[in-house]
């Protein structure tokens, strides 16, 4: 395949060049240090038409339909009129594989609606790195003209906190039954989600679900609440389509409701500080490794803590050491 220069793709892209997004995409998720550059470029470029959608992060344990929920929920958002772009987050498909294929045959109706542009993401590698290119591929949709993005990812431990930098509104989702559904949600999950959805209630018994939905509410309001408000639960099947027209109201009233009250802008302005200072965190580390100083003395630390003849704190404060007396680093 031809690759374009940054400015020919991002007018490309603007044009609504489905080819260009998916090539513009690549760019933005390949590790190249080339790639990296042009990357940064397309994204500068298309920076300033990007930023008016809403954002939906999907999130949920594997197997609970996040991907059947995204293929309801995409189709009734394009039904109202919007253009829906899915990108699909696993962190695990680097080892597991085969699920970045399941996701899109989970997406049938979806993936080939020309109203939508459905990308599996190959992740693996730093959490850090997956949240950087989630983003920029969200920039490069916004900029395509998709109005809706929905991101799924996998809501397991620190991933967590990067789908809440990503979104404007978090859904979690859950599976209906027994109960018991608080049972293996971290608390840091649950405390991220805007909206909690029980899903496959069509398994579900009605006074099962009833309970389960009344006692997952009564729960929410002992969280802090999030946003300044305490999540809503609500009930849907996404193999029938059953609720989902009710929960595609009230998390388009929240956005609506968000982006007139500026709370919307805020939390962008409040992701943006926190990827500064994450990336400046990086680029610190990054740095210091390549202090010629520290990179001198360090096999000899390293030695010696190995062998137990140096503390390790001793160890770090006396490299420090060598940064602060103001070495110049390496060329
Ligand atoms: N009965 C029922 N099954 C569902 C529902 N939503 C998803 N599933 C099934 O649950 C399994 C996992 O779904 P998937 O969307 O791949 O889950 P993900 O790993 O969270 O993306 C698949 O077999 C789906 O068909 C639902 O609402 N009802
Ligand atoms: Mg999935």
């Amino acid at each position: 395949m031809e690759t374009r220069d940054p400015p020919d793709l991002a007018q490309a892209i603007q044009a609504g060049e489905r080819v260009a997004l998916a090539q513009g995409i690549t760019r933005v998720e390949s590790g190249r240090p080339n790639d990296r550059a042009a990357a940064e470029q397309l994204v500068q470029a298309l920076l300033p038409q990007a930023g008016r959608s809403f954002r939906y992060g999907i999130t949920g344990i594997p197997g609970v339909g996040k991907s059947t929920f995204i293929e309801a929920f995409g189709l009734d958002l394009i039904e109202r009129g919007h253009r829906v772009a899915v990108l699909a987050v696993d962190p695990s498909s680097s080892t597991s594989g085969g699920s970045i294929l399941g996701d899109k045959t989970r997406m049938p109706r979806l993936a080939v609606h020309p109203a939508a542009f459905v990308r599996p993401t190959a992740t693996g590698g730093a959490l850090g790195g997956l949240a950087r290119r989630t983003r920029e591929a969200m920039i490069l949709c916004e900029a395509a003209g998709y109005d809706r993005i929905l991101i799924e990812t996998v809501g397991v431990g620190q991933n967590e906190l990067a789908v809440d930098r990503l979104a404007d509104l978090t859904l979690l989702l859950l599976v209906s039954g027994t109960g018991d559904e608080l049972q293996g949600i971290k608390r840091g999950i649950m405390e991220t989600a805007d909206v909690l959805v029980i899903n496959k209630i069509d398994t579900a018994g009605t006074t099962a679900l009833r309970s389960a939905t009344a006692d997952l509410q009564q729960a929410v309001h002992f969280l802090p609440a999030h946003r300044g408000r305490h999540p809503k639960v609500l009930a849907v099947s996404s193999l029938t389509g059953d609720g989902i027209s009710a929960l595609t109201d009230h998390v388009e009233e929240l956005l609506n409701a968000d982006r007139i009250a500026g709370t919307m802008e805020h939390g962008r302005r409040a992701q943006a500080l926190a990827w500064m200072q994450d990336d400046l965190d990086r680029g610190l580390v990054e740095l210091g490794r390549e202090h010629a100083d520290l990179r001198a003395a360090l096999p000899r630390m390293e030695s010696l803590v190995a062998s137990g003849r140096m503390d390790p704190f001793q160890a770090v404060s006396a490299l420090l050491e060598l940064i602060r007396r103001g070495a110049e680093p390496l060329p």
